[in-house]
């Protein structure tokens, strides 16, 4: 058993079961043009955590242990998207609509692809996602328990949506979920900090976290 210096307490977990996941490192959250602009967010708050798990996604990729990969897009039919998320926020670009990096959250669009820091390897699985949690309408919960993965390492964006809505909904299914604290950004960094306090609060309800340091001491 490995065991990392975490809050609230040690985080232990067998090298056998383990899984770095980012959340929806796409053009579409992180670059102009995209889904997370139209809705009228500040960019600049989520680029901090890139290199970080650009990182991590090194370093696990090096020990030989998975790297899973979401993102949040929706089928170019429209037929996953509920006509409540289309319109919710009234953007002036809506999902489906195009825009400088193809029509917006749609999958295979440019917009819905990775950003080049984070690109998946060939080999790595990605879970094309219609909603915040990562186990809605995917087959994620089959994968990780066909491999008998029981520990997850949380990254990605936003902290307070699909992050924690994914670490969340992991921990009401079994699993043991890490949130890398430098490893995830939010457009609000209050709401970032929240969710950090709120994961950790009353024992660890929803799960660990950590600096991705902390990780990288034992895996590099
Ligand atoms: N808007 C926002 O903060 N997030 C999302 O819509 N999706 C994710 O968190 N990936």
């Amino acid at each position: 058993m490995v065991t990392i210096d975490a809050v609230p307490f040690a985080y232990e977990f067998d090298i056998d079961h383990i899984a770095l996941v980012c959340i929806d490192m796409q053009r579409d959250f992180c670059l102009p043009g995209g889904f997370a602009e139209s809705l009228g967010n500040n960019l600049g708050n989520i680029q901090p955590c890139i290199p970080v798990i650009a990182r991590l996604q090194d370093a696990f990729r090096k020990a030989g242990l998975p790297v899973i990969h979401t993102k949040e897009c929706h089928r170019p039919d429209l037929s996953d998207l509920p006509t409540a998320k289309r319109n919710r926020g009234n953007p002036k670009i809506k999902i489906g609509d195009p825009g400088p990096m193809g029509r917006i959250l749609i999958d295979g669009e440019e917009g819905s692809d990775f950003i080049p820091q984070c690109m998946p390897l060939e080999h790595e699985l990605v879970v094309a996602k219609p909603g915040k949690d990562t186990f809605y309408g995917t087959d994620f919960h089959a994968y990780l328990m066909k491999r008998n993965i029981t520990n997850l390492i949380i990254t990605g964006v936003t902290t307070e949506v699909c992050v924690q809505t994914t670490m969340r909904c992991a921990n009401d299914r079994g699993y043991d979920c890490l949130l890398v604290e430098d490893g995830t950004d939010s457009f609000f960094p209050e709401f970032k900090e929240s969710t950090l306090k709120a994961v950790v609060a009353q024992g660890g309800i929803v799960g660990w976290t950590c600096m991705s340091h902390k990780i990288l001491e034992y895996l590099e």
